[in-house]
């Protein structure tokens, strides 16, 4: 019988746990999305849940009403396991089967491990232990929750880097198999020559982008906005870091979603991700496009639009 994986589809922190049920899971079936798409998928996928023996959700946590549903319930209860890090969602640790984890004795942690530390009890499966795989899974939490060792950090960013050129599918199916055939982890020739082409071409758009940030105040919080497409939290690091009257930077992506990112200690995104519908960390957190907006702006533009029906 197969299993199912509901985890995040922006980064290699949902990635990983692709890559693990390929590793070690028999026959899974994968469903990627954004965070605001986690309640329908899950009630989609707990409709039909007798076609699965293990339902994950990773990286990613849906809201208390599912929770709610799911404690409610003998079967689903003994048959969905979330393995999140976002601190927003951690009042949900209170269902058993709930683990909302973003520390961890001064670690932070990230879906990526909170999930492997328990595949590796739950399989017992030596590759899970593989230096090739633990290395990666270093750096994707360095990455995802910006907890650098100093000198892993630079590897950590070429890691995430790869993701945006090789693109999710090739990335999952590429390192499934470093890990199978490698011992250690190690970036090829071919990968680094095209990561510093990418390097350039990264920092060419973000200081594009820096040109284009505006200031504003949101609930008297100075804010920086900027509409990109990539490159979302360098991006969003540039602007705390090199505005230093900015304490929250907003990137709004228009097919996706919007960012929040901050580097202040006393600054916390959630007061304006919250109120937005969204969350996340102290530093970095998202809310969703509201509905129609697309429409609205070519409205804006072209004021007798007819839409086709
Ligand atoms: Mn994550």
């Amino acid at each position: 019988m197969k299993s199912c994986l509901i985890t995040h589809i922006g980064d290699p922190d949902g990635a990983f746990p692709i890559i693990f049920c390929n590793l070690v899971l028999e026959n899974t079936e994968f469903f990627s999305c954004e965070v605001d798409e986690v309640d329908d998928i899950t009630n989609e996928v707990l409709s039909h849940h007798e076609d699965y023996k293990k339902i994950y959700v990773v990286d990613l946590c849906f809201s208390e009403e599912i929770a709610i549903k799911i404690n409610n319930d003998d079967i689903l209860k003994n048959k969905v396991l979330v393995f999140d890090h976002h601190a927003s969602r951690e009042p949900l640790n209170k269902y058993p089967f709930i683990k909302v984890l973003s520390e961890n004795n001064g670690r932070k942690e990230c879906g990526t491990t909170v999930f492997l530390e328990y595949l590796q009890e739950f399989t017992n499966n030596k590759i899970l232990y593989k230096n090739s795989l633990t290395e990666m899974v270093e750096l994707v939490r360095e990455l995802d929750t910006y907890d650098f060792i100093e000198d892993k950090k630079e590897d950590a960013f070429k890691l995430g880097d790869l993701y945006n050129i090789y693109g999710r599918d090739n990335y999952i199916e590429n390192y499934t198999n470093f890990v199978k055939n490698n011992d250690y982890f190690f970036f090829t020739e071919f990968e680094d020559k095209i990561l510093k082409i990418e390097k350039d071409r990264k920092e060419r758009y973000i200081d594009e982008k820096l040109e284009l940030v505006k200031k504003a105040t949101i609930d008297g919080i100075p804010v920086g906005i900027v509409f990109a497409e990539r490159y979302r939290s360098d991006l969003g690091h540039a602007i705390v870091t090199k505005m230093p009257d900015v304490d929250i930077a907003i990137i709004i992506n228009i097919d996706r979603s919007v960012s929040y990112r901050a580097s202040k200690n006393e600054v916390d995104v959630n007061v304006l991700a919250i109120p937005n519908g969204g969350g996340g960390h102290k530093h970095a957190g998202g809310s969703a496009i509201p509905e129609g907006l697309e429409e609205k702006i070519v409205e804006y533009i072209f004021k007798d639009i007819k839409w086709d029906k």
